[in-house]
């Protein structure tokens, strides 16, 4: 089993990248912002408390998205791996997706960082709200709150990873299929 975590502020194309890694390597997609704009598009309880989390730019509670992130695993129990895009997002999730994974006698196997500079991501999330209808992406006051949230909570993440050993950082600049070729050689490499 292969499992990768794609991690990188917002904007920075955890989406994108994942929905072509996905078919090259087979691996289940846990996307954990989609699953939350599932929960609110079908109005369930959870969804309308997510809604107004997510529009201020904050982070939902962990227990919430590490029983949505418990659940899917269950249900992939035959899965071939899973690539994780947008979670684990603080270090209490990291350490729980771990336990998770243990139980299953499983681990994180990669993690592949996008780097992308701070104005380039603001364009990119500005531009996507004109189209997307997330509410979080029409306000920069918003996108700049989610960026502090990213560097309070999220970046130490990282941290976590590198002492495992199993952190590489990847441009996230530059064209898709660029970005989607250093990525694949990333994985690659890894199991060689
Ligand atoms: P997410 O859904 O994870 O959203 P994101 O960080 O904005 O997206 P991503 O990085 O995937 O960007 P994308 O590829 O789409 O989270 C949204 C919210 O959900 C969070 O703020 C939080 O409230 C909540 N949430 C989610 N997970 C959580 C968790 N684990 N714990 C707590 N709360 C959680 O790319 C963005 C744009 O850039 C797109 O328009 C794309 O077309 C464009 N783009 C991509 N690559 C490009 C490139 N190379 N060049 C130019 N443009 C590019």
């Amino acid at each position: 089993m292969f499992n990768l975590v794609l991690f990188g502020p917002p904007g920075s194309g955890k989406g994108t990248q994942a929905t072509n890694l996905i078919e090259k390597y087979k691996l289940v997609h846990l996307s954990t912002g989609d699953l939350l704009r599932s929960e609110i598009a079908n109005k369930t309880p959870l969804g309308v408390e997510a809604k107004k989390i997510m529009d201020a730019g904050q982070l939902v509670p962990d227990e919430v998205v590490i029983g949505i992130i418990d659940n899917c695993l269950d249900k992939n129990a035959g899965a071939n791996g899973f690539l994780f895009d947008g979670f684990p997002r603080t270090i209490t999730q990291a350490k729980a997706l771990d336990k998770l994974l243990e139980l299953k006698k499983n681990q994180i196997n990669l993690v592949l960082a996008l780097q992308v500079n701070e104005e380039e991501l603001v364009r990119r999330l500005l531009e996507r709200g004109k189209t997307s209808g997330r509410s979080d992406d029409t306000s920069e006051e918003v996108i700049r709150k989610r960026f502090q949230v990213y560097t309070n909570e999220t970046e130490p993440v990282a941290q976590h990873y590198k002492e495992g050993e199993k952190f590489k950082a990847i441009s996230g600049e530059g064209s898709v299929d660029e970005i989607f070729a250093n990525l694949s050689n990333a994985i690659d490499e890894y199991n060689k």
